[in-house]
Order: structure tokens, then C-alpha cells, then sequence
């Protein structure tokens, strides 16, 4: 099939963590070893608001989410963790090791401390405690006015108007035997309220993965991919033949008829690639990019196409 071994993710930083996976990839591995091995690359740099040097909730802990998912529908889910580097990981280790697909919070953190997984110390990251200060002088909550970014213009988002944005990343890997997985891990909006989840840990929203069709990612305003559950519906178009780029224009097509006017206010993106090795992505909003590596290319960056 085309493009196989083939690795997609998010934002601008995807082309380091698509880096990650190449690794694993481009030896043979597996597509699940690679989708957990290139996110971790985002989850541990500083510079990026995923994992702990992101933005923390209103009252200033970070949570992270996270999610796995493999050629066979197993998944794994770890939501409003604290405190972990890598929250994917432990996802990993929930769909290995538990009979459960997701953990939360404080039961969560008890099975990754039982894992061996470190306790980081609770402290922000310079970026997130500056932005968090800044966030602090108004502390106004409007999920509404996260538009990840607008164009040329500095990013408006996330919620209550802090400079970071991008605190997501969603991977989607296929590996030489064809098999696909993917990852998707995130700080969540900034800001948010203390215990709200986003789509990035929910299998369906975030993220969904069926081998025989083709895998699925979001990022954006994580409470309207919830509500027409994102990833599993860009699934849903490709089984009924859409190619990955039309399908995920179908899934934003959604959104916005849902939202009526109120699609200006938010941005919402997907990402996908179907069993053969195709793939695409679109948002609602102009500003979305994906990165995409393969055999013939390892740091391609693709403006995506948007609907408003
Ligand atoms: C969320 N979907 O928590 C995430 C945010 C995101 O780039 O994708 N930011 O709603």
C-alpha cells in the first residue's frame, strides 16, 4: 500500500515526535510502539504545553490525558493525572496490564506510582507559570474563545486568552505489515476548570482506531468533538468509502451545522489515514497543520484545508 510505514500528527511539533516513531518505524516496529514513542518526545519537551510543562487548570495544577489504541481495539485512557511525565505510557500500561480501559485522577496516579512510574515534583513550568499569572489578573472562563490559531495573527486561545496554544497532540502510525495505531496526549484546555476532561482521553472522541478501515485523531475545542464524537465518525465516513481527507470535512461539515454561528468561536481539526496508507486532515478554522513523515519525506508539514 502506499506511503507504508506512515506516521501523521498535530501542530508544528508533530515533526519532532513523528521523529520519535520514525525510529520504531522505519526498523519494522510495531505502529504501537511508535504512536507511544513519538508522543512521549512532545510529553517530555518543555517547550510545547503538552504533557507537565503545560498550561494548569484555574487553580494551577496541571492534569494531563492521554490515550492509546491498537490494530485489535484494545485502548487504554488516563485522564486528569498529576504529577507523571508520561501519561501515554500509562494509558499503554492500563490497556496491557488492567481490565479496564480508562483510570482517573487519584486511582490513576496510585496505579502508575504501583508501575513504577515517578512523582514529579508539583511545580509549573516557567512558560506555564507566567501565562498562568497573566490568566490570574482576570481569571475569566470562556471555553468559547479558543481559536487555536487565527492566520497571521497572534493565537486568541486557549481558554481565558493565555499566550500558549497547541496543548494537544494526536498521532496516527501505520506500520510495514499495514496495522495501525495511535496516541493522542494533552494538558487539556488551559485554564480549564478543575477536573473537566476534553475529547483527548476519550476512545471515540480523540482518538479511534479500526484496522480494517482506518484510524482517526482531533484536536481543538475538546467539548465539541465530544458532542458528535469526532474521531470514531471520521472513521465511520472512511468505512463508507470517503478518502481520509473528506472524511474528516465531513466530520468538521458536522461541527459547524451543529455549532450554526457559533463555529467562528471555536476550532476543531481531525486527522486520519485509512488502511491503505492514505491520509488527510481538516479544520474548521484556517491556522491547522499536520506533520507527516514517511519513507520519502520525514518532516513534512501540511497546511490543512478549512472549512470557514
Ligand atoms: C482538549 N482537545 O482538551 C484538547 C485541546 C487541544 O490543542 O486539542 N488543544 O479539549
Amino acid at each position: 500500500a502506499a506511503g507504508k510505514p506512515l506516521v501523521i500528527s498535530t501542530w508544528n511539533d508533530g515533526i519532532a515526535a513523528n521523529l520519535g516513531a520514525w525510529k520504531i518505524l522505519s526498523k519494522g516496529g510495531r505502529a504501537l510502539d511508535a504512536v507511544e514513542a513519538g508522543v512521549m518526545v512532545t510529553e517530555a519537551s518543555q517547550n510545547c504545553c503538552v504533557g507537565l510543562g503545560g498550561n494548569p487548570d484555574r487553580d494551577g495544577i496541571v492534569t494531563l490525558d492521554a490515550c492509546i489504541m491498537d490494530e485489535q481495539f484494545n485502548c487504554g485512557s488516563v485522564a486528569a493525572l498529576e504529577r507523571i511525565k508520561h501519561p501515554i505510557q500509562v494509558a499503554r500500561r492500563i490497556m496491557e496490564r488492567t481490565p479496564h480501559v480508562m483510570l482517573v485522577g487519584e486511582g490513576a496516579q496510585q496505579f502508575a506510582v504501583a508501575q513504577g512510574f515517578a512523582l514529579e515534583p508539583q511545580k509549573l513550568s516557567p512558560d506555564a507559570e507566567k501565562a498562568y499569572r497573566e490568566w490570574l489578573k482576570t481569571s475569566e472562563y470562556k471555553p468559547i474563545v479558543n481559536i487555536e490559531n487565527s492566520g497571521n495573527k497572534k493565537p486568541v486561545g486557549p481558554v481565558g486568552g493565555g499566550p500558549n496554544n497547541h496543548d494537544t497532540i494526536a498521532m496516527l502510525a501505520q506500520d510495514a505489515r499495514g496495522n495501525l495505531s495511535g496516541s493522542c496526549t494533552t494538558s487539556g484546555m488551559g485554564f480549564k476548570m478543575r477536573g473537566r476532561l476534553g475529547d483527548s482521553p476519550l476512545i471515540g472522541s480523540g482518538l479511534y482506531v479500526d484496522n480494517a478501515v482506518g484510524a482517526a485523531a482531533a484536536t481543538g475545542q475538546g467539548e465539541d468533538v465530544i458532542r458528535m464524537a469526532g474521531a470514531h465518525t471520521v472513521v465511520e465516513f472512511m468505512r463508507q468509502g470517503l478518502a481520509p481527507k473528506a472524511a474528516c470535512k465531513a466530520a468538521v461539515e458536522r461541527i459547524a451545522k451543529i455549532k450554526g454561528t457559533k463555529a467562528r468561536d471555536i476550532q476543531v481539526c481531525f486527522i486520519a489515514v485509512n488502511n491503505q496508507g492514505q491520509h488527510g486532515a481538516f479544520a474548521l478554522q484556517k491556522g491547522f497543520s499536520y506533520a507527516v513523515c514517511d519513507a520519502s519525506n520525514q518532516q513534512q508539514l501540511v497546511q490543512s484545508e478549512y472549512l470557514l
